[in-house]
This record gives structure tokens, sequence and C-alpha cells, in this order.
């Protein structure tokens, strides 16, 4: 069914606490975590715990999810100190989508150049 999780997903597996992760906050419905490979000084992941493929398929089937991972996103910057940052999400393997549960990229701490590589 979308949204329960899913055996093989990585990011399933941190929401339900089985792979550690730098877990930075959490909600009933999100779960924010360090990103292992960090492209800035702050690079930090917002996923909802509900599996869905990419951020388009969680704010058709969950809106109310979906903006609570974008205000998961700004709150944290926020805590962050970032008064610029980026909020990206990859869909599909040709942008560079590499874990198939929808995940927000929050990212700060550098400048960044547009538009993106
Ligand atoms: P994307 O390429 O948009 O699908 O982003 C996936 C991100 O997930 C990538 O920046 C690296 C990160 N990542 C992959 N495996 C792990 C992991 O086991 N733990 C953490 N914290 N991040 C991971």
């Amino acid at each position: 069914m979308p949204g329960d999780p899913q055996a093989d997903c990585l990011f399933c597996k941190i929401a339900a606490g089985q792979i550690p992760a730098t877990i930075v906050r959490e909600t009933q419905t999100t779960v924010a975590f360090r990103d292992i490979n960090p492209q800035a000084p702050t690079h930090i992941l917002v996923i909802p715990k509900a599996h869905y493929t990419n951020a388009a398929e969680l704010a058709t089937a969950e809106p109310a999810i979906a903006a609570d991972v974008l205000r998961e996103a700004g709150e944290i910057a926020a805590e962050e100190k970032l008064d610029s940052y980026r909020i990206v999400f990859n869909t599909g393997a040709g942008v560079g989508q590499t874990v198939f549960h929808a995940h927000a990229h929050l990212m700060g701490g550098r400048g960044m150049t547009w538009p993106p590589g």
C-alpha cells in the first residue's frame, strides 16, 4: 500500500530507528537527520515517515505531510541560523535521486550558484 513501510527502503529503516542516523528533529509525521555525505556545511534530509517514492507522490497522497516536511525544513533552517538556504527534491535517477523515499535536502552555510549542475 502507498505510504506503508517498505522492507527494502533505507529511509523507512532510518524512520523506524532500525538504522542509525544523526537525528536533528522528529515529529509524528517526519524525521530530519544529517546527510551521510554532506554537500554543504549544513546538509539535512527531511523525510516523511510514510513511504512515498518522491515529493510529488507524497504531496498528491498526503498534502498535509508534504507541508509538514517543508515546515520542518524551514524551522530547522532557522535553528541552524541559516539566512539563505536551498531545499531540493531530486526526483528521478536522471537528476541524481538515489533513495526512492521522498526527501527534502536542506542545504546551507555556503554560497551556491544558479542554475544547479
Ligand atoms: P538523493 O541523491 O536525492 O536520493 O539523496 C539521497 C541522500 O541520502 C544522499 O545525499 C546521501 C544520503 N544517504 C544515503 N544513505 C544514507 C545513510 O545511510 N544515512 C544518511 N544519513 N544519509 C544517507
